[in-house]
């Protein structure tokens, strides 16, 4: 496997409308990026994901872009853009942007032109059929976030569009060389603005199964879900290949690929030396026990099953290339809140259970990629009911689980586990008012607990979960480890013992022992060989005699082991 610049470094996402308000009108915005920049330096990190800056209606939180070319006033300017890329280069900090192609926003100038004129060149750069009230709809989709993949075409009563996500993010017609042509004219514009690369959202969905037809459905609504269709759906690798010769391969960019549902010998071809993209995000974890009747019937994930996901993303891509390994993003709960069991972070072992399981995900082979406020622990919110809710996925949600004859009270607890504005509230840096993310109202209210969990207080704490990710990317910056950390095998280690997560990182230089007692008790651990030294314990004993660890509830530890 080829060695690439970004390989050692620690990721980290922002969520910019929600990381830091530097005006004062509630939402977060780039100068608030700016100012947290020395911030991410001390926490290790060297490449960030901004999510959408871009101009948007804001429909889907700014995954419905209306000009590729500006950014939005509510987060700023271009020079403000500009600024940022630079003083983070300064640092040591790539800026990685967030590429939304396979649809665009409703009040983009190419939509607003095919509605003006559905048969002229716009029209082709959308999908638009031709529908009639009372006939069958070209096809029978269900979209991501709910209901038929189509809508009629404004202005155009016998005409619909094609959106595999909100109404208003129309899917671009993909098929249509020109908006190829256009797109990469754009990723070229911003790669030689200084950017280090791209997240590349959504994009397996680009390559549609053609031409438009129904498949079984799996709800009452009589709708299949768009999965199924990716599923038939051939040679989206020809239009990935082609995007990253015209534009990525050019500048050495740096790009991570959001895919789900990839088959497994096409790995490679996604992720390889000669892959499409630098890496793609394991969702591996994420996707367990998810449900095809929706949130509310979707099972809590077992640390077995977790444990499981990690060794075959691990396995399967040993000799392939990097994945990004993640524990939450925008999209999804808070990992403590989801992999550990209920009420574990609420305990009193709650601070130790954190550190588990970033540990554990920050040690395993890949890329370890941080979402906002999970390095200080910070856990999912709650909502009443469902007009607190701003998620439109969430919406989408709770009148499906209404539909299947559930009650609003237990629509809200699907609501509440799954919603994405669990990963939305604002950054909590301090105990002050709306800790400390803005001096005016926030756009989405702070977690109730910040006064608990923040910033300010972890700082000075050495036993806090905020300590505790600083060496673990101080680990992976080690020079005296970095090989083993970045390029070691995995090797999982008493994988069938329940409740533990042990694996071997081998290096050419050591071998490691990375050790979770993923329980709220205690467990004795066999150890297989001498400890050298103990590089990292998220507790203050590391209880080893004759060979055994009577490791204490979430106790995690790194190990150097004896040759
Ligand atoms: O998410 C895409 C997504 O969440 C999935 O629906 C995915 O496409 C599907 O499971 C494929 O099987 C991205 C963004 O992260 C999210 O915030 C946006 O809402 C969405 O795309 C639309 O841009
Ligand atoms: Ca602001």
């Amino acid at each position: 496997m080829e060695r690439k610049w970004w390989h050692g470094k620690t990721a980290y996402q922002i969520y910019p409308k929600s990381f830091c308000d530097a005006n004062g009108d509630g939402i977060g915005d780039l100068r608030g990026v700016i100012q947290k920049l020395d911030y991410l330096r001390e926490l290790g990190i060297g490449l960030v994901w901004l999510s959408p800056v871009y101009r948007s209606p804001l429909a889907d939180q700014g995954y419905d872009i209306s000009d590729y070319y500006g950014i939005d006033p509510r987060f700023g300017t271009m020079g403000d853009m500009e600024e940022l890329i630079r003083e983070a280069g300064r640092r040591g900090i790539g800026v990685v942007m967030d590429l939304v192609v396979n649809h665009c926003s409703d009040e983009h100038e190419w939509f607003q032109k095919a509605c003006q004129d559905p048969d002229g060149k716009y029209g082709q750069y959308f999908y638009i059929r031709k529908h009639r009230d009372g006939e069958p709809l070209p096809c029978n989709w269900r979209s991501y976030f709910g209901g038929p993949v189509w809508s009629p075409l404004p202005g155009h009563n016998d005409r619909v569009y094609l959106h595999l996500f909100h109404r208003k993010q129309p899917d671009l017609n993909w098929e249509n060389p020109e908006v190829r042509r256009e797109i990469y004219k754009m990723i070229n514009w911003w790669l030689d603005k200084g950017l280090a690369g791209f997240r590349i959202d959504a994009i397996i969905n680009i390559k549609k199964a053609l031409p438009f037809r129904d498949y079984p459905a799996d709800r009452d609504d009589g709708l299949a879900s768009a999965d199924k269709m990716l599923f038939h759906a051939k040679g989206v690798l020809d239009f990935l290949n082609e995007m990253a010769e015209e534009t990525f391969r050019k500048y050495g960019a740096f790009t991570v690929g959001e895919v789900f549902n990839e088959k497994p010998e096409e790995l490679p071809l996604f992720i390889g030396d000669k892959g499409c993209f630098s890496t793609m995000f394991d969702f591996g974890e994420t996707v367990l026990n998810q449900n095809p009747e929706g949130w509310h019937a979707q099972k809590p994930i077992t640390a077995e099953q977790y444990k499981k996901a990690c060794f075959e993303s691990q396995r399967k891509t040993q000799d392939t290339g990097f994945l990004c390994n993640i524990i939450e993003n925008h999209d999804e709960p808070r990992g403590v809140s989801r992999y550990l069991p209920e009420g574990a972070c609420a305990g009193p072992h709650g601070v130790a259970a954190k550190k588990m399981l970033g540990g554990l995900n920050f040690m395993l082979r890949g890329l370890p990629f941080l979402y906002q406020g999970q390095e200080i622990g910070m856990e999912n919110t709650h909502c009443g009911s469902i007009e607190e809710v701003d998620d439109v996925s969430a919406h989408g949600e709770y009148k499906a689980a209404l539909a299947a004859g559930l009650s609003p009270a237990e629509a809200m607890e699907g609501v509440n586990r799954f919603s994405r504005d669990n990963a939305r509230t604002p950054f909590q840096w301090d105990a002050s008012d709306n800790a400390g993310f803005t001096t005016g109202t926030p756009w989405l209210p702070v977690n109730p607990n910040y006064k608990q969990i923040n910033l300010a207080a972890q700082r000075n704490d050495p036993d806090s979960v905020w300590n505790f990710y600083r060496a673990l990317t101080a680990l992976r910056g080690n020079p005296a480890y970095q090989e083993t950390v970045v390029y070691g095998e995995t090797e999982p280690y008493l994988p069938e013992r329940e409740n533990l997560m042990a694996y071997f990182r081998r290096g050419a230089a050591q071998t490691l022992l990375v050790i979770g007692n993923f329980q709220d008790a205690g467990q004795e651990v066999p150890l297989p060989g001498a400890v050298k030294r103990v590089l990292i314990n998220n507790l203050k004993e590391f209880p080893a005699q004759g060979g055994v660890l009577k490791a204490a509830p979430w106790q995690f530890a790194v190990l150097e082991m004896e040759a």
